[in-house]
């Protein structure tokens, strides 16, 4: 019998099997069906490519059901069969793999977005992977491997959702990454993997997309934030078209050029991906026998709290600075954010979210809880928009189960939540969501009795939780104690307690600490003094993390002066960054200011994709009489631009772009009303289609979107479009361009086709080119006039083309 697969990585390094879908195809597989119904009408093909893998010594064997949701499977009209194609799947492969090999069920992305920047709730998404995963676990399968996602949500997603199935399964979990570091929506290694454990995956990793360089180079950066064993499964290089045949560069050899490499950075499982066969999986696994096997420890040191965005992530504790939660996002005391909460707004959300950002926060407590709302539908909201408008991990402060609830569904990382007590009833409720959605919690020093007047008795409330949270799954290193700031004006002795009790849980229990400051200085004057003094003892005494108006200036004074003194700021880099232009004269740091010019106003709101206040700001520039064309081509265009710039730079990412349009369209709209039927002039009329045989289209609706936005009208085909109806649409509406996509190898020579079947109609137009593995090279060979890498990209360049910008 085979030790179970988390043991058995233990001792030695695991072989998983290569290309599935490619070699179907070699053996009667017709581009447009489906690959999973194979597992039904020609079972002895699939078994057939187990085989030969298995006799290449492959230890791990994957089923082919990467497109066996229901999702996947209703494009062919199979959805009725699920639970059918995916027994067979794991059936098939058990026959062929006996005991000698583990199953590993294969399960791949819907092509589909997670709300906001898709219309799948978290909820539908889990279901999707919840029906296709227990289908897989009842028929026997002895792991899950969730390949190629490009989205960190939906495999946040589906990660939960297989772990609510079954606590004990172990679940691999890979991301694709593009050349430049990031999953296409802008997800980095470290939040990848950092917001994976903490769902709960077993073994992470990247497959797919870069070649073995660029997948050593992505698990490495995972490496700096995780422990978990590591996953690698390259393709054989990018894929290259000659003759008409799809060939993949990398030869076996070149697959084991970075196996060393990978062992010293504690890759467990070595597979392959697109284009490797059973003889490239011989030759990896033959590269292997004689190599210390031994695991290494590895991953990031103990006790750090990691929090991640969808892009970006925070390590809280041990040398790090202390980290700045942003509290403005609270309506205790601010009339006007109590009103937009009961009005569903998110403008006030979004500008503080930023400005806090701008002003030094690493995190943002997002707090809604105001009478007479739906505090859940509030939370979701503001999750939705925070996770679109700045790159800081979020801390969800409520003391509501269900608006905390909402808030982990929403988020795309792995969030903090504020707060459990040392209550039973609170502990019961809230522990166990922050171990189902992956969080962090903040535990406060206070049961049924009440805020301990001692910093012994808030000792031992802390230990309740930190042992309560133990059992509950949540390692130490993911809880923050509060040892609760009281209001000195009302208890003078109180602030000493708390710092006392600050010390003493760290000490006792080895966690990481975090204070509401600001609570202090109520009903005193000058606020700020006093609280910036406070915070300032308590960050000597080791506070970790901070709760304050990082707008305020002298808090984040004493924050950087303190991060000096107390050496967490390696060469005093922070604080000379702040203050070197100001020479003896303090002044704050300042917030970038608000433009107070219309003009400006219209971009920064295209920029912050404020769509709540941009019709608003388009009457007061008509108003203050702009036409609409100086509206449009000062104002919005300006903006738009901007963030055009801005994505090149890696600053902002896809779904930041998508709001941005968003919001030129809800203002364009506007303007369309002013210009009674004049209408903004169109840039050019294009058609859109995904090529035939080719389901996929995300790539597609993005570019779509983005090309309305600027203007452009758009006819999109929609997928799997025959090259007769694309030449039919093209000649019918006269376009300007034909934009075609394709995702895969086996379609994109459809591409060919099309372009040769519009030439030889006459019909004289653009062509324009894209896809995952579509390559410059390539649309030069098969005449396409232009190619983009990314809808950024595929905008800038039409414009070009068509001479209208
Ligand atoms: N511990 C934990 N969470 C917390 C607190 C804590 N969350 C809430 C609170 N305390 C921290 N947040 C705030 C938010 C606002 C203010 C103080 C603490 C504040 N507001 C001003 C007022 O009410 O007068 C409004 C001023 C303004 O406009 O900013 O002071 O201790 N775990």
């Amino acid at each position: 019998m085979k030790p179970a697969l988390l043991n058995a990585i233990k001792d030695r390094v695991l072989v998983l099997d290569g290309a599935m879908g490619t070699l179907l195809q070699e053996r009667g597989l017709k581009p447009g069906q489906s690959p999973e119904e194979m597992n039904l009408n020609m079972p002895d093909i699939v078994a057939g490519v187990h085989r030969e893998y298995m006799q290449a010594g492959a230890d791990i064997i994957v089923t082919n059901s990467f497109g066996g949701s229901r999702e996947k499977l209703s494009h062919f009209g199979l959805q009725d069969r699920l639970k059918e194609i995916n027994s067979a799947a794991v059936k098939i492969a058990r026959e062929v793999a006996g005991n000698a090999a583990y199953v590993g069920a294969s399960i791949g992305p819907t092509g589909r977005f997670v709300e906001p920047v898709g219309d799948m709730s978290f909820d539908q998404m889990a279901a999707v992977f919840r029906e296709q995963a227990s289908a897989l676990i009842e028929a026997g399968a002895d792991l899950i491997t969730f390949e190629t996602f490009l989205d960190i949500k939906e495999l946040r997603a589906a990660v939960i959702a297989v772990r609510e199935l079954s606590a004990s399964i172990p679940i691999v979990a890979m991301m694709t990454f593009d050349d430049n570091g990031r999953s296409v929506l802008g997800s980095s290694p470290e939040a990848v993997a950092i917001t994976l454990e903490a769902v709960g995956a077993d073994i992470i990793g990247s497959n797919c997309g870069l070649g073995v360089e660029g997948i050593y180079n992505i698990l490495a950066a995972m490496r700096k934030v995780t422990g978990l064993p590591l996953i690698a499964q390259a393709n054989a290089g990018l894929p290259q078209l000659k003759d008409g045949v799809t060939v993949f560069p990398a030869s076996p050899e070149e697959m084991t050029f970075y196996h060393d490499r990978f062992l010293d950075l504690g890759v467990r499982i070595i597979g392959g991906c697109c284009g490797t066969t059973p003889n490239h999986i011989r030759v990896m696994k033959d590269a292997l026998a004689g190599k210390d096997q031994s695991m290494c420890q590895v991953g990031p040191s103990s006790g750090l709290t990691l929090l991640s965005s969808r892009t970006g992530y925070v390590a809280v504790g041990g040398d790090n600075p202390v980290a700045i939660i942003g509290e403005r996002i609270n309506p205790t005391g601010k009339k006007g954010f109590a009103s937009e909460l009961r009005e569903g707004k998110v403008s006030y959300i979004r500008k503080e979210g930023s400005e806090q950002v701008s002003a030094g926060a690493a995190l943002l407590d997002v707090n809604v809880g105001t009478p007479g709302i739906d505090e859940a539908a509030a939370m979701e909201r503001a999750v939705f928009c925070l996770t679109g408008t700045v790159p800081a991990p979020l801390v969800l402060d409520s003391s509501s189960p269900e608006a905390l609830e909402a808030g982990l569904k929403a988020a795309d990382g792995k969030v903090l939540v504020n707060s459990v007590s040392g209550e039973d009833k609170s502990l019961a409720r809230v522990l166990p969501l922050v171990k189902k959605y992956g969080a962090a919690v903040i535990g406060l020093a206070l049961d049924e009795q009440g805020i301990p007047k001692t910093a012994e008795g808030r000792l031992a409330v802390a230990a309740k939780v930190v042992d309560a949270a133990g059992k509950a799954g949540i390692p130490s290193k993911d809880i923050l104690i509060d040892s609760l700031t009281l209001t000195v004006s009302a208890e003078q002795k109180g602030a000493m307690e708390t710092l006392r009790a600050l010390r003493l849980v760290k000490s006792s229990l080895g966690v990481n600490t975090v204070l509401g400051v600001s609570n202090i200085s109520f009903g005193l004057p000058a606020r700020p003094v006093i609280s910036a003094v406070f915070f300032s003892m308590a960050m000597a005494a080791g506070l970790d993390a901070a709760i304050i108006n990082p707008k305020e200036r002298q808090m984040m004074d004493a924050f950087r002066s303190a991060m000096v003194l107390l050496n967490r700021d390696e060469n005093s880099s922070a604080y000379i960054e702040a203050y070197r232009d100001l020479g003896d004269a303090v002044q704050p740091p300042s917030v970038a200011a608000m433009p107070v010019e219309i003009r400006g106003r219209l971009a920064a709101a295209v920029i912050n994709g404020d769509r709540d206040q941009v019709v608003s700001l388009v009457e007061e520039a008509l108003a203050e009489g702009l036409a609409p064309v100086q509206v449009s081509n000062e104002g919005l265009l300006p903006g738009l631009e901007e963030v055009g710039k801005r994505f090149e730079k890696n600053q902002v990412f896809l779904p930041q772009v998508m709001r941005s349009a968003e919001t030129m369209q809800a203002a364009f709209a506007r303007l369309k009303q002013e210009m009674q039927g004049v209408g903004l002039e169109s840039k050019g009329r294009i058609l859109m289609a995904t090529v035939e045989g080719d389901i996929h289209d995300i790539g597609k609706n993005i570019v779509c979107t983005l090309l309305e936005n600027h203007g452009f009208e758009v006819v999109d085909l929609g997928k799997n479009v025959s090259a007769d109806t694309i030449v039919r649409k093209a000649s019918e509406l006269q376009v300007d361009a034909v934009g075609l996509s394709a995702l895969m190898t086996t379609t994109m020579s459809e591409m060919e086709n099309v372009l040769d079947r519009l030439k030889s109609a006459g019909i004289k137009t653009f062509s324009m080119v894209g896809g995952a593995v579509v390559t410059q090279e390539y649309a030069d060979r098969i005449g396409a006039d232009l190619y983009a890498r990314d809808a950024m990209e595929a905008v800038a360049r039409i414009k070009e083309l068509l001479g209208r910008n």
